[in-house]
């Protein structure tokens, strides 16, 4: 039997997860699981790039794994794990940091975003960002990263460092490729449809959070900012909040553009609000009763969290040892 290529992906446990990461990020993993051997990691090193709350973020640590099981992440399939339970990412990036050039960083979208909307805290991690997750990738040799639209430029440093790196001493990284989905790749924000819906958004009002219930969620959607005009039409260019409410309807209703066209066709804004509401509403609540239940068996996330830190630090250090020789460092 072929062995199987290796798939990386992670989030952040900030926040609470919106659709957007639903859509961009996990409805794709439980596909890839299937054919891959999986790394999918709970990236707490990076969420502290931003300040946060200890309490909550150990809480939202096991709130998103229970959430990745819920989804239907199969721990016996993947190997789900905590990034900070692995050291092996923070000394991988430590020598990928001096592959990288600072230019290149502060030309990073994230990061000048970022740094704008904490100009109190424009730490040096939150530059390194990049770099960390490079380590991230590279250290588990994963030929493909599937992530949403915004994350490309950070995958195309990550593969810029691995070629760097394999051209000064030998092939030692493999080099990653995105997965970027079409459909459903960026899920933008109901109250500003020209930009992504993100949970750390400013209005709360412009995300779908999956811990929404649901008169949340249709109260939402039916203040979703639509556009001019009166017709149900896909065009992002000129129809914006429209467009993005029949990516969202076609992704939840299992629906191509066109089927999400036709079923609107003719109806008013007011309508297609509230049939995007229910439909999203719907197929979240059994999500957040599942979610829920696996929150209070900590003992088995625990054991979940133990096999994947064991798997995971394993290979992980075999790559940071081949790295190690090359650059030269004395091994005892
Ligand atoms: P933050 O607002 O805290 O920066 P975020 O919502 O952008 O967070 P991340 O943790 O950075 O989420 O991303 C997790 C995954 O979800 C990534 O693969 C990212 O590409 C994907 N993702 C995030 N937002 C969206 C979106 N609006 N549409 C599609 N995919 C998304
Ligand atoms: N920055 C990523 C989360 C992340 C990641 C990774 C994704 C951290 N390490 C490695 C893919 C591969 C984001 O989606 N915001």
């Amino acid at each position: 039997m072929d062995e199987k290529k290796t798939l990386y992906s992670a989030i952040q446990p900030t926040n609470n997860l919106t659709i957007g990461n639903y859509v961009g990020a996990i409805t794709n993993w439980l596909k890839l699981q299937e054919e891959y051997d999986c790394y999918f990691a709970i990236a707490n090193m990076h969420a502290i790039t931003v300040r946060q709350d200890p309490a909550e973020l150990r809480r939202k640590t096991l709130d998103l794994l229970a959430l990745y099981i819920a989804c239907g992440i199969d721990p016996a399939k993947c190997c789900l794990y905590v990034q900070s339970h692995v050291p092996a990412h923070a000394e991988l990036c430590w020598v990928l940091n001096t592959f990288t050039y600072v230019g290149e960083m502060e030309r990073m979208t994230q990061f000048k975003d970022k740094s704008a909307r904490h100009a109190e805290n424009v730490n040096m991690g939150l530059m390194d960002y990049p770099v960390l997750m490079a380590a991230d990738i590279l250290l588990y040799q994963a030929q493909y990263v599937p992530v949403g639209e915004d994350q490309r430029q950070h995958l195309e440093i990550a593969r810029d460092i691995a070629q760097r790196f394999n051209n000064a001493y030998s092939p030692t990284f493999t080099v990653p490729e995105g997965l970027f989905l079409k459909v459903g790749a960026k899920i933008n924000d109901l109250q500003d449809p020209q930009k992504k819906m993100s949970k750390s958004c400013e209005n709360p009002n412009g995300s779908i959070f999956l811990s929404d219930d649901k008169d949340t969620v249709i109260r939402k959607f039916k203040r979703a900012v639509t556009d001019s005009g009166s017709e149900i039409k896909y065009d992002p260019e000129n129809k914006p909040g429209v467009s993005n409410l029949l990516t969202i309807y076609s992704v939840f209703a299992g629906k191509s553009i066109s089927e999400a066209e036709a079923d609107f066709s003719g109806k008013g804004y007011g309508d297609f609000k509230l049939a995007v509401g229910e439909t999203v509403a719907d197929r979240l609540a059994p999500l957040r009763a599942e979610q829920a239940r696996l929150i209070a068996d900590k003992e088995y996330l625990d054991s979940v969290l133990k096999a994947g830190a064991e798997r995971a630090a394993h290979t992980a250090g075999r790559t940071l040892s081949k790295v190690y020789k090359k650059i030269g460092f004395y091994q005892i």
